[in-house]
């Protein structure tokens, strides 16, 4: 029977962690790799002096994992250099912090190289594989090249570029090229599948089939849209875990009574922080009224903090939070609390449900899954409100949120004073509305529809609607 093989930069499951500590992607992956008696290889996150390619194994539950060290410079040229210093920038809009170093290109494709070696001693003929993200976009063609002829699918879970930036990248074209060697390219929503289409119109000339099908570079793939989603069960006050109970009791005996508005985000310039901060003074500047009523709790945990823009970023937040807090505190009253510690993700859903307001206003998000959880922690019958961002791709489906534009400062102001005053009627019309698009396009529903679209099995109308009804 065919396995299922994931890689992913990092392995998302570890005999530590597990129950409500583990990330709901991690372990969505978990489960289609139960299903498919499935490995999952990826970096070890460890650095050692030379690269040995030594695979490290372990049997979780059902579930291989695969890991490999890497050395030093792999890790300072393809993951701090050409994932997070080139394309995560790029990709984000962020030319300004994008660097295009040619070590970091070379750094890029050796472990690649080294990834589709240590992947020989794993994969079987007839294993479908998956790839995920900006840091594997090679691997396909590394694997070919080695004979490889699985299929093979790929996910970005950020947003593809408009095709002006992309081109502002050296080897742009061979980047793409690399993209045809999948059999599937699944991206998280029609505006990014379209920002590719674009590419592929404009450079190559070619245009996408009714059925995602397209060719280019002698090879054909099929493209699709496939939204990521929550298990909303995973998040439900009736499901709470103990923890879960114990994070919300101990949030709403800090409110004292007052309405608390919540930010959680990786610390990272993606995710429109120091805006957020701005508007949320602005908002105290505007209802003096709601000053010593309210408090916001942002959770931001540090992330990539080798890479300088992230140290940078960090200071600024410092700063901006101390600043906000000097202008408007009083002896018993911080109106901005701001955390650095990670949380367990019962634990975050028990902070969730005490936030009457969720501000999630990135600057540019590949979907955003922070507002999907929000949401899908809330209690139905006094549930908060989400204010998101129009640049986050979960705004395409999450309508009855209320929509901001993170750069219009007064907007967002404006969005955090509507949603603290929001009758309850309201609320729970916009939270039922935006509860059935989470039921309707769960986690599970993701990796499943993936597979499916990726499996050479003839194709359900409703997988072929999904991934042709985006064409061109
Ligand atoms: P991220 O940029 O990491 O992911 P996001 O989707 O918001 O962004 O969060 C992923 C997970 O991390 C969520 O389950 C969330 O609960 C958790 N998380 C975030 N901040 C946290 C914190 N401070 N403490 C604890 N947990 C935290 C990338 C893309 C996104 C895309 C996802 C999935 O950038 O756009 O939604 O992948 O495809």
């Amino acid at each position: 029977m065919s396995r299922l093989i994931v890689v992913s930069n990092r392995v998302g499951l570890s005999r530590d962690v597990g129950g409500g500590a583990v990330g709901g992607l991690s372990a969505a992956i978990t489960a289609a790799l139960r299903e498919n008696q499935g490995v999952w290889f990826g970096w070890s996150g460890e650095t050692i002096p030379q690269y040995t390619g030594q695979l490290s194994l372990d049997r979780i539950g059902d579930v291989t994992v695969a890991k490999v060290d890497l050395e030093e410079q792999d890790v300072d040229e393809y993951y701090n250099g050409y994932a997070n210093r080139t394309l995560w920038p790029l990709f984000h809009n962020r030319i300004d912090l994008t660097a295009y170093e040619r070590n970091f290109g070379a750094g890029y494709a050796r472990v690649n190289q080294r990834f589709a070696a240590a992947l020989q001693a794993l994969v079987a003929p007839g294993d479908t594989l998956w790839i995920h993200d900006y840091h594997l976009i090679p691997l396909a063609a590394e694997l070919r090249k080695l004979g490889f002829t699985n299929r093979i699918g790929f996910f970005l879970h950020i947003p593809w570029p408009a095709r002006q930036l992309l081109t502002t990248l050296p080897g742009h074209r061979k980047l793409v090229q690399a993209l045809f060697e999948y059999d599937l390219l699944g991206f998280h929503t029609d505006e990014w599948l379209s920002a590719f289409k674009g590419y592929l119109n404009h450079e190559l000339g070619v245009t996408v089939e009714e059925d995602g099908v397209v060719e280019a570079f002698g090879r054909k793939t099929q493209i699709g849209a496939f939204p990521i989603g929550v298990n909303p069960r995973d998040f439900a006050p009736e499901a709470a875990s103990e923890a879960s109970i114990e994070a919300q009791r101990r949030m709403e005996e800090s409110l004292s009574g007052r309405q608390m508005i919540i930010g959680v985000d990786r610390l990272d310039y993606s995710k429109g922080l120091e805006e957020r901060f701005q508007a949320y003074e602005r908002f105290l500047e505007d209802h003096p009224e709601s000053r010593e009523k309210v408090f916001m709790l942002q959770i931001a945990t540090p992330s990539r903090d080798s890479v300088a823009a992230y140290q940078d970023l960090r200071g600024r937040l410092d700063a901006e939070a101390g600043r906000i807090n000097g202008r408007f505190a009083s002896l018993d009253w911080v109106p901005l609390r701001y955390v650095n510690s990670g949380y367990r993700q019962d634990e975050l859903a028990g902070i969730y449900r005490s936030a009457r307001a969720a501000l999630i206003t990135p600057l540019r998000d590949g979907m955003n899954l922070v507002a999907k959880e929000y949401i899908a922690a809330q209690d139905p019958a006094d549930p908060g409100v989400l204010i998101l961002s129009r640049f986050a791709g979960a705004a395409a489906q999450m309508t009855s949120a209320l929509i901001v534009n993170p750069y219009d400062r007064e907007e967002t102001a404006d969005a955090i004073h509507r949603a603290l005053k929001m009758d309850r009627a309201e609320r729970i019309l916009r939270w039922q509305a935006l509860q059935e698009g989470l039921e309707a396009e769960s986690l599970d529903h993701w990796w499943q529809s993936f597979l499916d679209a990726l499996s050479e099995r003839p194709k359900s109308p409703a997988v072929i609607a999904r991934i042709g009804g985006a064409a061109a």
